[in-house]
């Protein structure tokens, strides 16, 4: 078999293929959405050989002590997700975080391209959920996911309103997210404050919302952080289903069945979010 580079090297094929597998699903219109992974000792290891010489150091807006030193595959800013695969050297690239952590240079890739317009919130995300998790955590996503969004515009935007309501649309909710999910208000994104609001909701919460933009989704690696973001956008696209029929819902899971799936699958739940 040829020789694929860099590409046959797993995380940055698992991360291609994340990419495609979030365009195939709709949620990256256009520049839409943005991927970014912590690579292990041996993925920087593996890529290593590709690597050129450093650009310039880059300060972000943002620092996070526990990432000075790493390694991050990101997404470019204004590059589209569905040319990851025609034109992957252009769309994603490698960064490396400075000893401050405060600042990143490319290493591999983006070429004519920086990072991610959204890499502030995925640093920031990275710093809480490396902290919450002992290190666990390696993968940031964000998509613009639709039905998730249109709720954004009829449910209260509470932590509560949306995690209750996702997890009575679909039973295995409150066993993949049991914690429930954060929801930001509008804000504009790409800078700081949405980065630091969007990271306080990451040290209780796997994913989060943003009103009106998209969802955010956490894990520790691509099939469990794309599968959340699949699962939460599938809830959502059956609460929009039921709405949608205009007919009274003459039945839903209850508050006592979640506690029961909780007990059955051995998770705890959020029990702020219970009746
Ligand atoms: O990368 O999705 O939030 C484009 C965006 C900004
Ligand atoms: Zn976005």
């Amino acid at each position: 078999m040829a020789d694929k580079g860099i590409y046959g090297i797993a995380c940055v094929e698992g991360f291609m293929r994340m990419c495609m597998d979030g365009w195939d699903q709709g949620w990256h219109e256009r520049n839409g959405g943005n991927l970014t992974y912590r690579m292990k000792e041996e993925d920087i290891e593996a890529c290593r050989p590709y690597f050129h010489t450093p650009g310039e150091w880059v300060k972000m807006g943002v620092q996070a002590d526990n990432l000075a030193g790493e390694y991050f595959i990101t997404t470019g800013s204004g590059k589209y997700f569905r040319n990851v695969e025609i034109a992957p050297a252009e769309s994603l690239g490698i960064v490396e975080i400075n000893d401050a952590g405060d600042s990143w240079r490319i290493v591999w890739g983006l070429e004519n391209a920086k990072p991610t317009s959204e890499f502030p919130s995925h640093f920031m995300n990275h710093s809480v959920r490396k902290a919450a998790t002992n290190g666990a955590n390696r993968v940031i996503y964000h998509c613009h996911a639709t039905n998730v969004i249109a709720l954004t515009y009829v449910l209260p935007l509470t932590d509560r309103d949306f995690s209750r309501a996702l997890w009575k649309s679909a039973t295995e909710c409150p066993v993949v997210f049991p914690e429930g999910v954060g929801v930001c208000p509008w804000m504009v994104p790409g800078g700081a404050d949405i980065a630091v609001a969007t990271s306080e909701l990451m040290k209780t919460y796997q994913a989060a919302i943003w009103a009106q933009h998209g969802l955010f989704t956490s894990g520790p690696d691509f099939d469990i952080t794309f599968g959340l973001a699949h699962t939460i956008e599938k809830s959502a696209e059956i609460y929009w289903k039921v709405l949608a029929t205009g007919q009274p819902i003459l039945q839903t899971i209850t508050d006592d069945a979640l506690r029961s799936i909780a007990k059955d699958f051995g998770v705890q739940l959020n029990e702020a979010f219970l009746d």
